[in-house]
Parts: structure tokens; sequence; C-alpha cells
């Protein structure tokens, strides 16, 4: 009698199991990108293998499975375990920040701040602030925001930023700026004519515009603090009008020197299959583009000096795209 054959998922679930929790910990805690694909292609060709795979060898035929993992196979078919995986199980830095970047994404911010950090006491001091700030929070920021609140962040950002020196120049990108009906956060990109990729750092220009944020009361917390970058969370106050109090939210804060201030807003605006697609014609067309600069590819393949910006149009023009509102940028 043969028994009904269990769906193929199943089959292999133990080990393919164990490759996606080696990927999300290459990709999360050590940001090997590599290693993480890696896992993740032997995952998935062995998700689909028809049949109980029975030792490493087996699973070495295989597209994408190679000695180590062949190995890891071995280990997990004879023994039930993964010695590598419980360690990585028992370390505590790992399992938080595998937790922080499930649950809101600030384990990345965590992560960089370890390989960043020298003594053990700012390492801890950081986690534990980190730590906080996520979990006070935890459920505030998995909730979106409605397009009518980014609004009135955006009039208030603006509208402050002014009163702090006229010249400054602010957009609101994300999924915002593409016309979203809610976002997950608020990404400001800020510049100013005095900062240029030419002239000193100006961390100044930044701290500024996030003190003054925190004196009226918007930015309620910070979650790490640099010289072009400020990530927090902030939260409307609220007025007579409203019924309910607003939530807390988790703002970003960028400062771009204004030579690179639109490739910046394009970038940040996204979306980012959009930015995937358009860097690939870019290359095409013979230029690298990221969120800081454009630049031409010589014949070997070099980046040139970057070309002058003035506004997101000149990018789509240097590589002939058609030019494409914010709110056609999905993808
Ligand atoms: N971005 C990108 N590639 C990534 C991540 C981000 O190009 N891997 C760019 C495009 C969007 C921008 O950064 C802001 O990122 P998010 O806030 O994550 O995206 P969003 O489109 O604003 O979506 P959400 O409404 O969830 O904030
Ligand atoms: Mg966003």
């Amino acid at each position: 009698m043969s028994k009904r054959k269990a769906p193929q998922e199943s089959l292999n679930e133990g080990i393919t199991d164990f490759l996606v929790e080696l990927a999300n910990y290459e990709k999360n805690v050590n940001r090997a990108i590599h290693k993480y694909n890696a896992y993740r292609k032997a995952a998935s060709t062995i998700a689909k293998y028809p049949t109980k795979i029975r030792n490493g060898e087996e699973a070495k035929k295989l597209d994408g499975v190679g000695a180590k993992i062949a190995e890891k196979i071995d280990e997990f078919l004879q023994t039930g375990k993964l010695r590598k995986l419980e360690k990585i199980r028992n370390d505590d830095t790992s399992s938080s920040i595998n937790f922080l970047t499930r649950v809101t994404g600030i384990g990345y911010v965590l992560s960089i701040h370890i390989k960043r950090l020298h003594s053990l006491a700012s390492l801890i001091h950081e986690l534990c602030f980190t730590y906080l700030v996520a979990f006070r929070y935890f459920e505030e920021f998995e909730k979106r925001i409605p397009r009518a609140e980014m609004e009135k962040m955006e009039t208030l950002i603006l509208g402050e930023l002014k009163k702090i020196d006229t010249d400054y120049i602010g957009t609101i990108c994300g999924s915002y700026r593409r016309g979203a009906a809610s976002s997950g956060d608020i990404d400001i990109l800020l510049t100013h004519p005095n900062y240029t990729s030419q002239t000193e750092k100006q961390p100044k220009l930044l701290h500024a515009v996030v003190d003054h944020l925190e004196s009226i009361g918007f930015v309620t917390d910070t979650l790490s603090k640099g010289d072009t970058k400020f990530m927090g969370v902030c939260q409307l106050q609220q007025s007579d009008e409203d019924e309910e109090e607003y939530l807390h939210r988790r703002i970003d804060i960028r400062l771009i020197p204004k030579d690179q201030y639109y490739c910046g807003v394009l970038y940040f605006t996204g979306s980012d299959i959009f930015n995937k697609n358009m860097r690939t014609h870019a290359l095409e067309k013979g230029f690298t583009l990221n969120e800081y600069t454009i630049r031409p590819l010589g014949v070997t393949g070099m980046a040139g000096e970057p070309l002058l910006v003035d506004s997101e149009r000149d990018i789509f023009e240097y590589i002939q795209y058609r030019y494409r509102e914010p709110k056609d940028r999905s993808e």
C-alpha cells in the first residue's frame, strides 16, 4: 500500500529551515549578502527536490549545494541539529540583532553600531538604548502612517526648516513622494547651498534641525545621530480638532551635499524596484548611478568624474530614460 505523498516542501523541511535561518543570520548579523544568497539558493533548490535527501553526498549533486553545505546536511541528518546554529542562537548579540531586524528594521542600525563601536561599555549602552526605544514603540512602528498625517508632518517640518535658515532645502522622499496612501516611515533629505562635496563636513547643519525639531516636541527620541544622518522617532502634537493622539513614527533625516542632492532625492524616492531598473538602464547607457552621483563609465569600465546634476530630470536626460513623475515610479 502506498502512502500518500507528503507535500513537497515538507520532505526536506528540516534542511531548508536551517538553511534559511543561516541565510538570515548572514544577512542581518554579518551583512554578508553573498553567503545569504548562497544559503537561499541551496534552500530553494532543496525545497524543489522531489524525494527525501538521505545524505550530503546526494544533496551535493544539486545546483547551489557545495561541499560545506553538504557537510552541514550530514551533520543535521546524523545528529538532528547543527552546532553552528546552536552557537548562533545562544549568542546574545546575534539573537538581539535578528530579533530587532525582524520586528522593526532597527537591527540594521544596531549592526552598524556594533561594527563601529570600540568599547564594551558603549556597546552595552547602545544595545540597551536601542532596545528600549524599539520596545517602547514596537506596536506603533508597525502601523502605517496615513497620507493626511504625512502631509501635516511635511508642512510642519518644511515650515520649521525655514525658521532656522531660509536657505535650507528639504524634501520628504520615500513612498510619500510617490503619492502613496500610507507610508511606513518619514524619509527626509536636507541640503543647504553652503554645503557641497567640496566643502568640509557640516554636521551643524543637521544637528541644528534635529535640535530644533526636538525643542518644539516633534522629535521625541534618537536612535542614532551621526554627522550626516539622524534616525529617530517623532510625533505630531494633538490639536483641538484631533479626536485621538497621534502615534510615534520613525523618522530619518539625511544631510546631503548640494551637488549630490538630486541623486539622493531620486534614490530615496524609490521605489527600490524602480531604482534597480533605472540603475540597470544607466549601465546599459554607459553610466553608473548611485545615491550620491552619476558617473560615465570609460572603455575600461572605470567610472569617471561625477556629472553635474541640478535636478532629477538631469539624471534621466543623461541616461536617455523617459522622465517619470514620482507617482509613476513604482517600478
Ligand atoms: N531604497 C532602495 N533600496 C532599498 C531600500 C530603500 O532603493 N533596498 C530606497 C527606495 C525607497 C527609499 O529608499 C526609502 O526606503 P523605505 O522607507 O524602506 O521605502 P518606502 O518606499 O518609503 O516604503 P514605506 O512606505 O514602507 O516607508
Ligand atoms: Mg519610507
